[in-house]
């Protein structure tokens, strides 16, 4: 894509703040501390848990970077950032958790594969940008539609960073065109988070919001969107982020037979101490008092 490039290894990253936990480095995953969560309504960015699966992509000429809007659709387009601005600008606040949250939990019961994290893979945002619904309508897919007139059923987001899961290619995933249509549904094309420009960890220039989904739907570094007629075949679509019984195993599990994970079950957990604190016990009389 002209303007930014998924680089290939991680000499150029970006600098975090330090009170992040880290879960892995390369790819650079992190969480805040608990306290982080229930301190302000809005978690401040530098403290908002980072979720990557390759090294953080670089922006060379944010004049020259464009998002391609292709696929089954009459009018291909190529879109700049200022055309992407011009479009009405929304801010939705928005609960972003990664699916695999809770997982060293999970792992207490029965090991789950994948990078650990505590409870802190979740965080709340102001997001800032066009509705999806208003971009697809420059390329003549109207509001509110299951299906276009050529075809397409699904939106797909592709990046620009290159992960190993897909074999050295870029990130992708998809969201049913209905909800891509929906202004309601509030989807975004966001380029700012709580006020300010995205910075380069959270998706700068240009992300995709599927408020109520799982993160992993919610695309960085957008390179292009496509109109398509089957979900996204990607690695995060159909082997990976799908939820099945205790029976099945690594070896025994058939991954078509379950369909990706998009929204998720509201969970509750408390913030006020880390799991190492220890509390007192306090006696009965004195909590009467
Ligand atoms: N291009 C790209 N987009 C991505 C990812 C990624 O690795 N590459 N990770 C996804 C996952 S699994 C999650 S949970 C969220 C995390 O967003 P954040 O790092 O802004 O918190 O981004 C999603 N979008
Ligand atoms: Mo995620």
């Amino acid at each position: 894509m002209p303007g930014v490039r998924g680089p290939s290894e991680y000499s150029q990253e970006p600098p975090r703040h330090p009170s992040l936990q880290i879960n892995a480095k390369e790819p650079f995953n992190a969480e805040p501390p608990r306290s982080a969560l229930n301190s302000s309504y809005i978690t401040p960015v530098d403290l908002f848990y980072k979720r990557n699966h390759g090294p953080i992509p670089i922006v060379d000429d944010i004049e020259r970077y464009r998002v391609s809007v292709c696929g089954l659709v009459e009018n291909p387009k190529e879109l700049s950032m200022a055309i992407i601005r011009k479009l009405p600008k929304y801010e939705v606040t928005a609960t972003l958790q990664c699916a695999g949250n809770r997982r060293t939990a999970m792992s207490k019961t029965k090991t789950v594969k994948g990078v650990g994290w505590d409870v802190s893979a979740i965080g709340n945002a102001t997001w800032g940008g066009a509705k999806l619904s208003d971009v697809l309508e420059l390329v003549g897919i109207p509001k509110l539609t299951s299906v276009t007139s050529s075809g397409g059923k699904h939106v797909e987001f592709v990046s620009v960073d290159m992960c190993k899961e897909e074999k050295g290619g870029p990130y992708k995933a998809s969201i049913p065109l209905n909800q891509a249509t929906n202004p309601e549904a509030d989807v975004l094309l966001a380029y700012e988070m709580n006020g300010e420009p995205l910075n380069r960890d959270h998706g700068y220039p240009l992300r995709g919001i599927v408020p109520g989904v799982i993160g992993a739907r919610s695309v960085k570094w957008l390179d292009s969107i496509n109109i398509i007629a089957e979900e996204c075949q990607g690695f995060f679509m159909q082997k990976d982020y799908k939820m099945f019984p205790p029976t099945v195993d690594w070896d025994n599990i058939n991954w078509s037979t379950r369909r990706p994970q998009m929204d998720f079950p509201v969970q509750s957990v408390i913030c006020s101490f880390e799991d190492v604190d220890v509390v007192k016990q306090r006696k009965v009389s004195t909590i009467l008092q």
